[in-house]
Formats: structure tokens, sequence, C-alpha cells
């Protein structure tokens, strides 16, 4: 059983590597559960509708708690038992996001986030978590390109994204691996792809 997020700014490809990884895995006959943060469940997808879509003023600790919220259902539901079933999870989003967007975008006090986020999640940690790193104009136009309809999140001002993208680029901790991103999307999953074997080979952990 192996935990794996895929984290990153607007844009950086995390969907894609997402998918890709979930393919790959498959091709090697591995069972893999995705998820994506927020969502994976009715509870949480209806979190995201508000957090993101609603067109109602929220400040970052309201915010917080709706992240929050979809992801202790999501990992109650989705992701423990199908770690405990021996399943790989992919991730795209987990306890990162949080400490990049509420607390150096929002500002929020990163102890108490922290604490909340344990919370949530009942001290699930990821075995490995790939940082995409983009700049956040590369980030923009490739959505831009792809069409994609802002969200809430996504509309603040290039200073907040400045701020997510920095918080990533200093985010270190064990499993805590970045990639460039900016890269071409065959030899980011070729850089995701070693990361991936040297955690699948190593991990003999349990679900804490
Ligand atoms: N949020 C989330 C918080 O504030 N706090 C939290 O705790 C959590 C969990 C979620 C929002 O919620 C916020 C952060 C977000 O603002 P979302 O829509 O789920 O929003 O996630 P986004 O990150 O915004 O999704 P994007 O789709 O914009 O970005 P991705 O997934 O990083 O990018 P992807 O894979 O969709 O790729 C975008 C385009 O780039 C191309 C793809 O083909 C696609 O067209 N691409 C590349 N092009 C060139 N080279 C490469 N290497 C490429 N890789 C992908």
């Amino acid at each position: 059983m192996t935990f794996i997020v895929v984290e990153g700014p607007e844009g950086a490809g995390k969907s894609t590597l997402v998918r890709w990884l979930a393919e790959r895995f498959q091709a090697d006959g591995r069972p893999v559960v995705t998820v994506r943060e927020p969502g994976g469940t009715p509870v949480a997808e209806a979190a995201r509708k508000v957090v993101l879509h609603f067109p109602h003023d929220l400040a970052a600790a309201e915010e917080l708690f709706l992240f929050l919220a979809a992801r202790a259902h999501v990992v109650r539901t989705v992701i423990r038992p199908a770690l405990e079933a021996g399943h790989v999870v992919l991730a795209d989003r987990f306890e990162l996001s949080t400490m990049a967007y509420q607390v150096a975008g929002g500002g929020l006090p990163y102890d108490e986030v922290v604490r909340a986020n344990r919370l949530a999640t009942g001290g699930l940690v990821s075995d490995l978590t790939l940082v995409l790193d983009v700049p956040v104009a590369v980030g923009r136009e490739r959505q831009r390109a792809a069409r994609k309809v802002q969200d809430r999140i996504e509309r603040q001002d290039d200073a907040f994204h400045r701020r997510v993208l920095e918080a990533y680029r200093t985010a270190r901790g064990p499993g805590v691996v970045h990639i460039d991103a900016a890269q071409s999307k065959k030899a980011v999953q070729d850089a995701a792809w070693r990361e991936v074997m040297t955690v699948t080979a190593l991990s003999t952990r349990g679900v804490s």
C-alpha cells in the first residue's frame, strides 16, 4: 500500500501526471485508486462546489474548513480503505495544498493549520509527494490554452500565486520530491516514475 500525492501550482500538470501514473500502475497489474482534492466523494464534491464556485466572499479560515471537511471525508471513506485493501492511492493535491494556499497565500497561522489538518486526516501522511514546479505565468498560460474556467482561488492576484509557488518551492520533508514541470510531459513522467519506483520498492509501511 502506497500513498502518492501530486502537488504544485495551477496548471503545473498534476492531473495529467496522475492520469498517466494510474495507467502506468494498471499496465503493471497494480490496483490503483485516484482521488482529486477537493473532491472524490459526494460530501467532498459538495464542499468543492461551495469553496470554488459559489459566488460568495469567503475568508481564508472559512475556505480552510471547507477544504478540511472534504479531506476528512475522502480520507475516511476512500483513501484509508483503499490503502488497507493494498491499493496504491494517487491523490491530485493533499495537505501541502492547504499549506501553500491557505497559509502562504491566505495568511493563516502555520501551526494551527498543521493541527487542524492532522485532525482531518487522522495523521495520514503520504509516502511520496511529487511537487511539480512551473512559473506562475507558464501554469496560467497552460490553463488558458486548455480553456479552463477560472475558479474563485485561481482568480486571486499574481502576488497570491507567487506566495503559493514559493511555499511549494521551499517545501521540504520526508518523501517530498521536486520535479521541474516546465519540461516536456515525457520528461516529467520519467522523473516521476523513477521516484515512484524507489518508494514502491521500499514501501513496507502500514496505515498510521
Ligand atoms: N486548493 C485545494 C486550496 O486552496 N487548498 C486545498 O487544500 C486544496 C486541496 C483546486 C483549487 O483548490 C485549491 C487549489 C486550486 O485553486 P483544481 O481545478 O482541482 O482546483 O486544480 P488545479 O490545480 O487548479 O487544476 P489544473 O487543471 O488547473 O492544473 P493541473 O492539474 O496542474 O494541470 P493539468 O494536468 O490539468 O494540465 C493543464 C494543461 O497543461 C498541459 C495539459 O495537457 C493541460 O492542457 N500540460 C502540459 N503542457 C506542456 N508540458 C507539460 N509538461 C504539461 N503537463 C500538462
